[in-house]
């Protein structure tokens, strides 16, 4: 079992979430497929490094990104940082030949998500793109069920992200209502979770029909680099413009003929972390709520009439994953577990399988049905999703 020395850059959310999957994923998974070791922590200032560094249990913390890039005792590089430093981040790092780990979304347009695609291709290393919520074990059952043909033909999926965090005009305007930073708004910061999943469980989109809606046009100014992500009142301060949507509905063909929707919002009043799926096939129905994400409920057309109706199963240990988490259905997962889990599959992916699933390709696909869903708002009509040669077929 080897150590493989990581390099974090962004000591936010993220940040604390990555380093605790980090520390946590041999104890849940043993034997781990590799020894995560916490060398390198890099935060935007030499005070925020340290604090980052003994806070998250890192040997060593840096100011400068590149000196963990270029140092020759990384394996690999982990980026958590806002969405503007993703593209310059991951090229460096696969020029350096690391192993990459990215937040999602992948970067803050189609340009910048395929030139890192490209030079990760180029580089032949590991990568991956931290959509973390298509490995809630409940999620990944409810993909198996579709794989065994347990619902049939799917003919819908209709998804949500609903969050409540910004529905206050007076939350502050962090990186997060900024394009030039974050790319976008509700589409690349939670729709994109639900894009990454309707594709695992469904399929490739082939064209949307879309609507983007921005209403709360400027926002109190925030100082310091992170987000404080809440309805954290701004008081009197000077206002800056919300250049992003805070808003995406999009209805979707699917390639393979099913159609579907999604919608997302952080100003969901009551709406916390809302992530639910409803699929419809031919022989049955799955919903799942991530609010309540150790259940899937599942529905059957060969149950008889009389019974027919539906049932919850609650993940456990005879579920994906199950083998590494608690040991008896329903103890609980949290939002940690599911980061505990990517860490467990990209290592792996590193000691022996040499690629995982959601990578660049798929990174980049999602970027490229955000481009669409922008087109069409914009045209007001479907608009084609162009697909990922790698990805066609
Ligand atoms: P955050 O605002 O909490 O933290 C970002 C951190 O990056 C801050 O501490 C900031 O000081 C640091 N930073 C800024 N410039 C830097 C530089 N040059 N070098 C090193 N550090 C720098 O943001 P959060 O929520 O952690 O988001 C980070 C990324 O993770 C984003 O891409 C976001 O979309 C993604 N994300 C993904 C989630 C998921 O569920 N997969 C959840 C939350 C965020
Ligand atoms: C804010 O909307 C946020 O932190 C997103 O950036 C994450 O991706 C999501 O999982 C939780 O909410």
């Amino acid at each position: 079992m080897k150590n493989l020395n990581v390099g974090l850059i962004g000591g936010g959310f993220m940040g604390k979430a990555h380093s605790l999957a980090y520390s946590a994923m041999p104890m849940f998974f043993w034997p781990a497929p590799a020894i995560p070791v916490r060398h390198t922590i890099a935060e935007a200032n030499e005070q925020l490094a340290a604090e980052a560094g003994r806070r998250f249990g890192f040997e060593q913390s840096t100011s400068d990104w590149r000196s963990i890039v270029d140092d020759p005792a990384i394996d690999v590089v982990d980026i958590a940082t806002p969405n503007h430093l993703h593209a310059e981040i991951a090229i460096a790092a696969a020029q350096a030949g690391k192993h990459i780990i990215c937040e999602k979304p992948l970067a803050r347009t189609t340009e910048e998500s395929k030139a890192m695609y490209e030079a990760v291709k180029d580089a032949g290393i590991v990568h991956m793109v931290a959509f973390n919520y298509r490995r809630t074990p409940a999620v990944a059952l409810a993909k198996k069920y579709i794989e065994e043909g347990a619902i049939g033909r799917i003919l819908n999926f209709r998804g949500t992200y609903l969050q409540d965090w910004s529905a206050s005009p007076d939350s502050p305007l962090s990186w997060r209502f900024q394009k030039s930073i974050a790319g976008s708004g509700a589409l690349g910061d939670i729709a994109t979770h639900v894009v990454d999943m309707a594709r695992y469980l469904v399929g490739e989109f082939a064209s949307v029909s879309s609507l983007l809606s921005t209403w709360i046009p400027d926002r109190p100014l925030q100082t310091g680099g992170a987000d404080a992500l809440g309805n954290v009142r701004g008081g009197e301060g000077p206002r800056g413009e919300v250049d992003v949507d805070d808003e995406v509905m999009t209805m979707i063909r699917f390639a393979d003929g099913a159609v579907g929707s999604i919608e997302a919002t952080r100003n969901g009043w009551g709406r916390n972390n809302f992530i639910t799926f409803e699929i419809h096939g031919t022989e049955g129905s799955i919903v799942f709520n991530y609010e309540r994400r150790d259940e899937l409920q599942v529905c059957f057309a060969s149950d008889g009439g009389d019974r027919r109706g539906f049932r919850t199963v609650y993940t456990g240990p005879a579920h994906p994953y199950g083998e590494g988490l608690w040991p008896i259905p329903a103890l609980g997962i949290g939002y940690g577990e599911t980061k505990i889990i990517e860490a467990h599959d990209f290592f792996k992916a590193i000691s022996e399988e040499g690629s995982v699933s959601p990578n660049f390709a798929d990174g980049y696909q999602t970027s490229l049905i955000d481009e669409a869903i922008v087109a069409s708002s914009a045209k007001g009509e479907w608009i084609d999703v162009p697909r990922v040669a790698e990805l066609a077929g």
